[in-house]
Protein backbone atom coordinates (compact mmCIF):
# COMPACT_ATOMS: atom_id res chain seq x y z
CA UNK A 1 0.00 0.00 0.00
CA UNK A 2 1.26 3.64 -0.74
CA UNK A 3 2.02 5.92 2.00
CA UNK A 4 -0.07 8.94 3.04
CA UNK A 5 1.57 11.83 2.12
CA UNK A 6 0.81 15.62 4.26
CA UNK A 7 -0.26 17.98 2.26
CA UNK A 8 2.33 20.96 1.69
CA UNK A 9 0.14 23.68 2.65
CA UNK A 10 3.13 26.37 2.70
CA UNK A 11 4.32 25.21 -0.63
CA UNK A 12 0.50 25.71 -1.55
CA UNK A 13 0.18 29.33 -0.10
CA UNK A 14 3.00 30.16 -1.86
CA UNK A 15 2.08 28.58 -5.30
CA UNK A 16 -1.60 30.54 -4.67
CA UNK A 17 0.34 34.00 -3.86
CA UNK A 18 2.48 33.50 -7.03
CA UNK A 19 -1.03 33.01 -9.41
CA UNK A 20 -2.39 36.11 -7.82
CA UNK A 21 0.42 38.43 -8.55
CA UNK A 22 0.56 37.39 -12.16
CA UNK A 23 -3.12 37.68 -11.99
CA UNK A 24 -3.52 41.10 -10.71
CA UNK A 25 -0.59 42.36 -12.94
CA UNK A 26 -2.73 40.87 -15.78
CA UNK A 27 -5.50 42.38 -15.05
CA UNK A 28 -4.13 45.87 -14.43
CA UNK A 29 -3.20 45.40 -17.96
CA UNK A 30 -6.17 43.51 -20.06
CA UNK A 31 -9.00 44.20 -18.29
CA UNK A 32 -10.01 47.80 -20.68
CA UNK A 33 -8.27 46.07 -23.83
CA UNK A 34 -10.16 44.02 -26.53
CA UNK A 35 -7.79 40.94 -25.45
CA UNK A 36 -9.41 41.08 -21.92
CA UNK A 37 -12.50 39.28 -23.48
CA UNK A 38 -10.52 36.35 -24.13
CA UNK A 39 -8.46 35.98 -20.94
CA UNK A 40 -9.52 34.27 -18.40
CA UNK A 41 -8.11 33.93 -14.56
CA UNK A 42 -7.48 30.89 -12.74
CA UNK A 43 -7.90 32.39 -9.21
CA UNK A 44 -9.94 30.01 -7.13
CA UNK A 45 -8.59 26.99 -9.69
CA UNK A 46 -5.24 26.86 -8.06
CA UNK A 47 -5.91 23.12 -5.91
CA UNK A 48 -5.90 21.02 -8.83
CA UNK A 49 -2.62 22.43 -11.10
CA UNK A 50 -1.44 22.11 -7.26
CA UNK A 51 -2.30 18.63 -6.32
CA UNK A 52 -1.80 16.82 -10.10
CA UNK A 53 1.83 18.15 -10.79
CA UNK A 54 2.93 17.41 -7.07
CA UNK A 55 2.39 13.89 -8.38
CA UNK A 56 3.03 13.70 -12.09
CA UNK A 57 6.06 15.22 -12.98
CA UNK A 58 5.77 17.92 -16.11
CA UNK A 59 8.40 15.99 -18.92
CA UNK A 60 6.37 12.43 -17.59
CA UNK A 61 3.26 13.26 -19.24
CA UNK A 62 1.89 15.73 -22.26
CA UNK A 63 -0.54 18.35 -21.11
CA UNK A 64 -3.80 19.64 -22.79
CA UNK A 65 -5.77 22.16 -21.46
CA UNK A 66 -8.67 24.32 -22.09
CA UNK A 67 -8.62 28.40 -21.61
CA UNK A 68 -8.33 28.22 -18.14
CA UNK A 69 -5.11 27.40 -17.39
CA UNK A 70 -2.44 30.13 -16.25
CA UNK A 71 -2.01 28.56 -12.59
CA UNK A 72 -1.56 25.11 -14.57
CA UNK A 73 1.64 26.94 -16.35
CA UNK A 74 2.88 27.92 -13.42
CA UNK A 75 2.76 24.87 -11.52
CA UNK A 76 4.38 23.64 -14.25
CA UNK A 77 7.15 25.58 -13.73
CA UNK A 78 6.33 28.56 -16.19
CA UNK A 79 7.91 31.94 -14.61
CA UNK A 80 5.37 34.09 -14.35
CA UNK A 81 7.22 36.77 -16.17
CA UNK A 82 7.72 34.31 -19.19
CA UNK A 83 3.95 34.07 -19.07
CA UNK A 84 3.92 38.15 -19.47
CA UNK A 85 6.40 38.27 -21.88
CA UNK A 86 5.02 35.44 -24.40
CA UNK A 87 1.69 37.49 -24.56
CA UNK A 88 3.03 41.08 -24.73
CA UNK A 89 5.36 40.49 -27.55
CA UNK A 90 2.96 38.30 -29.65
CA UNK A 91 1.87 40.88 -31.79
CA UNK A 92 0.29 41.77 -35.30
CA UNK A 93 0.30 44.96 -35.95
CA UNK A 94 -1.26 46.97 -33.09
CA UNK A 95 -3.18 43.63 -32.38
CA UNK A 96 -1.96 41.37 -29.66
CA UNK A 97 -2.82 37.71 -30.73
CA UNK A 98 -3.21 34.32 -28.70
CA UNK A 99 -3.61 35.61 -25.19
CA UNK A 100 -5.39 32.24 -24.51
CA UNK A 101 -2.78 30.06 -26.64
CA UNK A 102 0.28 29.89 -24.42
CA UNK A 103 1.78 26.98 -25.85
CA UNK A 104 5.08 27.62 -23.48
CA UNK A 105 6.75 24.42 -23.28
CA UNK A 106 7.07 21.43 -25.67
CA UNK A 107 4.85 19.07 -23.44
CA UNK A 108 2.02 21.34 -23.77
CA UNK A 109 -0.08 19.89 -26.52
CA UNK A 110 -3.04 21.82 -26.56
CA UNK A 111 -4.65 25.14 -25.29
CA UNK A 112 -7.94 25.16 -26.83
CA UNK A 113 -10.69 27.66 -26.34
CA UNK A 114 -13.50 25.46 -28.02
CA UNK A 115 -15.26 24.16 -25.70
CA UNK A 116 -14.53 20.30 -25.29
CA UNK A 117 -12.62 20.45 -28.39
CA UNK A 118 -9.29 19.18 -26.65
CA UNK A 119 -10.65 16.39 -25.12
CA UNK A 120 -10.96 13.97 -28.10
CA UNK A 121 -6.92 15.32 -29.24
CA UNK A 122 -6.00 14.40 -25.90
CA UNK A 123 -7.75 11.06 -26.39
CA UNK A 124 -5.79 10.49 -30.29
CA UNK A 125 -2.31 12.10 -28.36
CA UNK A 126 -2.43 9.52 -25.35
CA UNK A 127 -3.03 6.17 -27.86
CA UNK A 128 0.49 7.84 -29.14
CA UNK A 129 1.98 8.37 -25.83
CA UNK A 130 0.64 4.36 -24.48
CA UNK A 131 3.06 3.38 -27.47
CA UNK A 132 6.30 5.54 -25.80
CA UNK A 133 5.05 4.70 -22.42
CA UNK A 134 3.99 8.84 -21.18
CA UNK A 135 0.33 9.53 -20.17
CA UNK A 136 -1.69 12.47 -20.98
CA UNK A 137 -3.38 14.76 -18.82
CA UNK A 138 -6.40 16.62 -20.11
CA UNK A 139 -7.78 19.49 -18.29
CA UNK A 140 -10.98 20.50 -18.77
CA UNK A 141 -14.41 22.51 -17.33
CA UNK A 142 -17.58 20.84 -15.90
CA UNK A 143 -18.97 22.85 -19.16
CA UNK A 144 -17.13 20.83 -21.20
CA UNK A 145 -18.79 17.52 -19.87
CA UNK A 146 -21.73 18.51 -21.57
CA UNK A 147 -21.19 18.37 -25.51
CA UNK A 148 -21.64 14.65 -27.58
CA UNK A 149 -17.92 14.61 -28.37
CA UNK A 150 -16.97 14.53 -24.23
CA UNK A 151 -18.86 10.99 -24.67
CA UNK A 152 -17.18 9.87 -27.45
CA UNK A 153 -13.64 10.40 -26.12
CA UNK A 154 -15.04 8.80 -22.54
CA UNK A 155 -15.97 5.69 -24.54
CA UNK A 156 -13.02 5.41 -26.90
CA UNK A 157 -10.54 6.12 -24.35
CA UNK A 158 -12.05 2.87 -22.21
CA UNK A 159 -12.65 0.73 -25.26
CA UNK A 160 -8.91 1.54 -26.20
CA UNK A 161 -7.26 1.76 -22.54
CA UNK A 162 -5.69 5.26 -23.66
CA UNK A 163 -3.21 6.25 -20.18
CA UNK A 164 -5.08 9.39 -19.88
CA UNK A 165 -6.23 11.41 -16.74
CA UNK A 166 -9.18 13.62 -16.95
CA UNK A 167 -8.95 16.78 -14.61
CA UNK A 168 -12.25 18.40 -14.51
CA UNK A 169 -12.19 21.41 -12.59
CA UNK A 170 -15.60 22.09 -11.53
CA UNK A 171 -16.64 24.96 -10.91
CA UNK A 172 -20.58 24.94 -11.37
CA UNK A 173 -20.35 27.20 -14.11
CA UNK A 174 -19.93 27.37 -18.04
CA UNK A 175 -19.54 31.03 -18.26
CA UNK A 176 -22.65 31.72 -15.63
CA UNK A 177 -24.68 29.64 -16.17
CA UNK A 178 -24.71 26.88 -13.65
CA UNK A 179 -24.56 23.16 -13.85
CA UNK A 180 -27.33 22.39 -12.05
CA UNK A 181 -29.39 24.19 -14.86
CA UNK A 182 -27.72 22.32 -17.58
CA UNK A 183 -27.32 19.17 -17.00
CA UNK A 184 -28.81 16.06 -15.02
CA UNK A 185 -26.45 13.58 -14.23
CA UNK A 186 -23.79 14.31 -12.03
CA UNK A 187 -19.77 15.06 -14.14
CA UNK A 188 -19.23 12.05 -12.09
CA UNK A 189 -21.95 9.58 -13.12
CA UNK A 190 -20.59 10.43 -16.77
CA UNK A 191 -17.05 8.80 -16.08
CA UNK A 192 -18.74 6.26 -14.06
CA UNK A 193 -21.09 5.14 -17.33
CA UNK A 194 -17.75 4.02 -18.95
CA UNK A 195 -16.27 2.33 -16.13
CA UNK A 196 -13.84 4.93 -15.56
CA UNK A 197 -12.02 4.93 -12.25
CA UNK A 198 -13.35 7.98 -10.99
CA UNK A 199 -12.42 10.27 -7.53
CA UNK A 200 -13.81 13.50 -6.73
CA UNK A 201 -12.65 16.49 -4.11
CA UNK A 202 -13.74 19.92 -2.70
CA UNK A 203 -11.25 22.69 -2.49
CA UNK A 204 -12.00 23.86 0.77
CA UNK A 205 -10.55 20.21 1.81
CA UNK A 206 -7.46 20.36 0.08
CA UNK A 207 -6.02 17.52 1.95
CA UNK A 208 -8.96 15.23 0.52
CA UNK A 209 -8.22 16.69 -3.44
CA UNK A 210 -4.45 15.60 -2.48
CA UNK A 211 -5.14 12.34 -1.01
CA UNK A 212 -7.62 11.81 -4.37
CA UNK A 213 -4.99 12.84 -6.42
CA UNK A 214 -1.98 10.70 -4.96
CA UNK A 215 -4.23 7.63 -5.71
CA UNK A 216 -5.62 8.32 -9.29
CA UNK A 217 -2.51 9.45 -10.35
CA UNK A 218 -0.91 5.94 -9.31
CA UNK A 219 -3.43 4.18 -11.60
CA UNK A 220 -0.98 3.98 -14.80
CA UNK A 221 -2.77 2.16 -17.16
CA UNK A 222 -6.85 3.26 -19.46
CA UNK A 223 -8.30 6.49 -18.57
CA UNK A 224 -9.11 7.96 -15.19
CA UNK A 225 -11.06 10.73 -14.03
CA UNK A 226 -10.19 13.62 -11.24
CA UNK A 227 -13.09 16.04 -10.16
CA UNK A 228 -12.04 19.02 -8.11
CA UNK A 229 -14.77 21.25 -6.90
CA UNK A 230 -13.42 24.67 -7.18
CA UNK A 231 -15.19 28.49 -6.81
CA UNK A 232 -14.05 31.02 -9.44
CA UNK A 233 -12.86 34.42 -7.86
CA UNK A 234 -14.33 36.78 -10.21
CA UNK A 235 -15.88 36.86 -13.33
CA UNK A 236 -15.63 34.74 -16.18
CA UNK A 237 -13.05 36.65 -18.16
CA UNK A 238 -10.59 39.23 -17.28
CA UNK A 239 -12.32 42.06 -19.21
CA UNK A 240 -15.89 41.77 -16.89
CA UNK A 241 -14.27 42.12 -14.02
CA UNK A 242 -14.35 45.60 -11.97
CA UNK A 243 -11.74 45.28 -9.32
CA UNK A 244 -8.09 44.13 -9.50
CA UNK A 245 -7.75 40.96 -7.47
CA UNK A 246 -5.40 41.63 -5.47
CA UNK A 247 -8.56 44.44 -3.99
CA UNK A 248 -10.97 41.35 -4.41
CA UNK A 249 -9.15 38.66 -2.09
CA UNK A 250 -8.65 39.34 1.97
CA UNK A 251 -7.88 35.52 2.01
CA UNK A 252 -5.18 33.57 4.27
CA UNK A 253 -5.16 30.96 2.02
CA UNK A 254 -2.94 33.31 -0.28
CA UNK A 255 0.73 34.34 0.62
CA UNK A 256 0.73 38.15 0.30
CA UNK A 257 4.33 38.39 0.23
CA UNK A 258 4.67 36.24 -2.87
CA UNK A 259 1.67 37.70 -4.72
CA UNK A 260 3.49 41.13 -3.80
CA UNK A 261 6.51 40.40 -5.56
CA UNK A 262 5.20 38.34 -8.05
CA UNK A 263 2.43 41.28 -8.91
CA UNK A 264 6.06 43.86 -9.03
CA UNK A 265 7.94 41.57 -11.50
CA UNK A 266 4.78 41.02 -13.58
CA UNK A 267 3.96 45.18 -13.43
CA UNK A 268 6.93 45.87 -15.32
CA UNK A 269 7.21 43.26 -18.13
CA UNK A 270 3.33 44.38 -18.50
CA UNK A 271 4.53 48.30 -18.71
CA UNK A 272 6.99 47.36 -21.48
CA UNK A 273 9.40 48.24 -19.47
CA UNK A 274 12.87 45.86 -19.45
CA UNK A 275 12.10 42.58 -17.35
C1 LIG B 1 -17.94 24.72 -28.93
C2 LIG B 1 -18.12 25.97 -28.10
N1 LIG B 1 -19.37 26.35 -27.74
C3 LIG B 1 -19.55 27.46 -26.99
C4 LIG B 1 -18.47 28.22 -26.59
C5 LIG B 1 -18.68 29.45 -25.73
N2 LIG B 1 -18.20 29.19 -24.39
C6 LIG B 1 -17.02 29.69 -23.95
S1 LIG B 1 -16.69 29.22 -22.40
C7 LIG B 1 -18.09 28.34 -22.26
C8 LIG B 1 -18.43 27.61 -20.98
C9 LIG B 1 -17.59 26.44 -20.70
O1 LIG B 1 -17.83 25.99 -19.40
P1 LIG B 1 -16.64 25.43 -18.50
O2 LIG B 1 -15.92 24.41 -19.30
O3 LIG B 1 -17.24 25.00 -17.23
O4 LIG B 1 -15.68 26.64 -18.31
P2 LIG B 1 -15.80 27.89 -17.29
O5 LIG B 1 -17.03 28.65 -17.68
O6 LIG B 1 -15.91 27.34 -15.92
O7 LIG B 1 -14.56 28.66 -17.54
C10 LIG B 1 -18.83 28.42 -23.42
C11 LIG B 1 -20.14 27.75 -23.62
C12 LIG B 1 -17.18 27.80 -27.01
N3 LIG B 1 -16.08 28.48 -26.65
N4 LIG B 1 -17.04 26.66 -27.74
MG1 LIG C 1 -17.08 25.75 -15.30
Amino acid sequence: MMQKRIFPIHEYLTFRGRVLGFEAALWEWAHDRPEGRFIHSSLGHELAPFCVTHFIEPCAALWSFYYRYHAWLIALGVQPVEIARYITRRKVGKKYVGPMHLLLRDFIIDCNSIVAAQVPIAVGAALAARDIGQRVVCVLGDGATLPGVFFESLNISMLQSAPIVFVVEDNRLAIDTPYETISHPSIQQKFHLFGIPTLSGNSENPEEVFEATRELTAISKGPSALCVRCDRIGAHAVAFEICSPLTMIDHPFFDRKEAEKTHGECRIVFSGRKG
